[in-house]
C-alpha cells in the first residue's frame, strides 16, 4: 500500500532513537495496572509502549487527529473499543490481557481508518516490567513486513478490471448532495475553500455526455515500494477527441492534503459522510482505488507523460437513464461502476477540456483476481 515506504525510512532512525535513548517502559508497581497511553490521528495509532507486562492494562487513549476515531484492541478472545473520541478528547479503556500479541486499530469507517494505516500491535509478555521501543513507527514497520508476507502467502493482492456497459464523460457543475457534503467540509482546514468551488462547479455533478470508450488494468496492492498498475483506456469525449491513456506506474506520494493516500488500496470504504478523503462524492465501497502517473495522448499525439490518475471500482452511484447521482450514501449499491478521472500533472497546463478534466465512467464493470 502507500506511503509505507517514507515511514520505513522513518523507522529506521526512530528505532535507532529508541536503542540509543532507550525506549519509554511500560511497567507496573506491585499491584498496580499499567498503564499505556495512545495517541490517535491520520493515519497512525502511536503506542507509548510496544510491549506490556501480561495482566491489568489501562489505556488513556488520546485523539490528535482532526476527525473523530476509536480505539480498538483485539487477540486472545478479547475485543474491546472505545466509544467515538472527538479531536482533542480523551478516553480510557481497563482490559487484562494474556500473554501474546494484540491488533490496536481505529474501528471507524468499516475498517477505512485502519486500511489507511490506523493499526499497531501490542505483546503482552511474563514478567512484572519491559520496556518497549515506545515508538508506534516499529509498531508500523512490523506491520508492513506483515503486509509483504501476507501478500506472498497468495491472499488476494491484485486485481483485474475490465469496463462495460454505458460510457458517460462527466462535465463540470454543481455537486448535487451539497447539504450533506457541508458539515464534513468543516473538518477539512485548508482544503475547505478548494473544495467549497468544487460543490458549485466541480467534477461531481449531474451533466453527462454518453461516449464511447474501453478500459482495463490490472493493480497490484504490494506494500509500498511493489504496488503498480498495467492498463490502457481509450475514449472519445463529447467533442470528438480521440484519448488514450496508458498506465504503467502508480503514484506514491501522499496525494496533496491527504496524507496516505496514493498508490493502489483494495477494499476501501471512504468518501461522503466516511470523512475520508474528498466528501464531495458519495459515500461508497471501492474494490479498488488507485493513483497513477499515465502517459495520455489526445487524437494520436502526446500530450503528458505525467498526467494525474485516479481510478475507482465502486459502489454504483449513478441511476439508469440519465446518469444523476442517485445517493448520498451508495455504499451499499452493487460495486460496478468504474471511473476515471485525469488531469494534468503538477505544474502542466489544464487540458483543452470542459474545466480542464477528464472524467469518464463505464457504468456495468466487472472485476477479478487475476491469473497469476
Ligand atoms: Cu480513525
Amino acid at each position: 500500500m502507500h506511503p509505507t515506504y517514507a515511514v520505513a525510512t522513518r523507522n529506521v532512525a526512530g528505532v535507532l532513537a529508541a536503542l540509543v535513548l532507550g525506549g519509554p517502559i511500560a511497567s507496573r508497581a506491585p499491584g498496580a495496572p499499567v498503564a499505556v497511553s495512545a495517541k490517535l490521528s491520520e493515519w497512525k495509532v502511536e503506542l507509548s509502549a510496544s510491549t506490556v507486562p501480561a495482566g491489568t492494562v489501562t489505556f488513556t487513549v488520546t485523539n490528535a487527529g482532526s476527525i473523530p476515531h476509536a480505539f480498538e484492541i483485539e487477540g486472545h478472545g478479547i475485543e474491546k473499543e472505545t466509544d467515538q473520541i472527538q479531536p482533542g478528547s480523551t478516553a480510557t479503556l481497563t482490559l487484562t490481557l494474556k500473554l501474546g500479541t494484540y491488533e490496536v486499530y481505529c474501528p471507524v469507517g468499516e475498517g477505512s481508518h485502519q486500511k489507511l494505516g490506523m493499526e499497531t500491535h501490542l505483546k503482552a509478555v511474563a514478567g512484572q516490567s519491559s520496556s518497549g521501543y515506545g515508538d508506534s513507527e516499529m509498531g508500523r514497520s512490523n506491520m508492513s513486513e506483515m503486509g509483504e508476507s501476507r501478500a506472498m502467502g497468495g491472499e488476494v493482492q491484485s486485481i483485474r478490471v475490465t469496463s462495460g456497459g454505458p460510457v458517460i464523460q462527466i462535465l463540470p457543475g454543481p455537486f448535487p448532495f451539497p447539504d450533506s457534503a457541508a458539515p464534513i467540509l468543516q473538518a477539512f482546514g485548508d482544503e475547505r475553500e478548494g473544495l467549497e468551488s468544487q460543490v458549485k462547479n466541480g467534477p461531481y455533478s449531474n451533466n453527462v455526455a454518453s461516449i464511447s470508450g474501453s478500459f482495463a488494468f490490472t493493480a497490484w496492492d504490494k506494500g509500498a515500494v511493489r504496488d503498480s498498475v498495467d492498463g490502457v483506456s481509450e475514449f472519445t469525449t463529447q467533442d470528438g477527441a480521440r484519448w488514450k491513456l496508458v498506465l504503467d506506474r502508480v503514484q506514491t506520494k501522499d496525494v496533496p492534503h491527504h496524507p496516505r493516500f496514493g498508490g493502489v488500496i483494495l477494499g476501501l470504504y471512504y468518501h461522503g459522510a466516511t470523512q475520508v478523503h474528498t466528501p464531495l462524492v458519495p459515500t461508497i465501497n471501492s474494490a479498488v482505488a488507485l493513483w497513477a502517473f499515465g502517459h495520455l495522448y489526445k487524437n494520436g499525439t502526446l500530450v503528458t507523460d505525467n498526467a494525474m490518475v485516479h481510478v475507482m471500482l465502486l459502489s454504483r452511484t449513478r441511476r439508469d437513464g440519465d446518469f444523476a447521482l442517485a445517493c448520498w450514501d451508495c455504499s451499499r449499491n452493487k460495486i460496478e461502476e468504474l471511473q476515471l478521472q485525469v488531469l494534468p500533472g503538477p505544474g502542466e497546463p489544464t487540458f483543452a477540456a470542459p474545466g480542464g478534466f477528464l472524467f469518464v465512467n463505464w457504468e456495468k464493470s466487472s472485476s477479478r483476481k487475476p491469473a497469476s
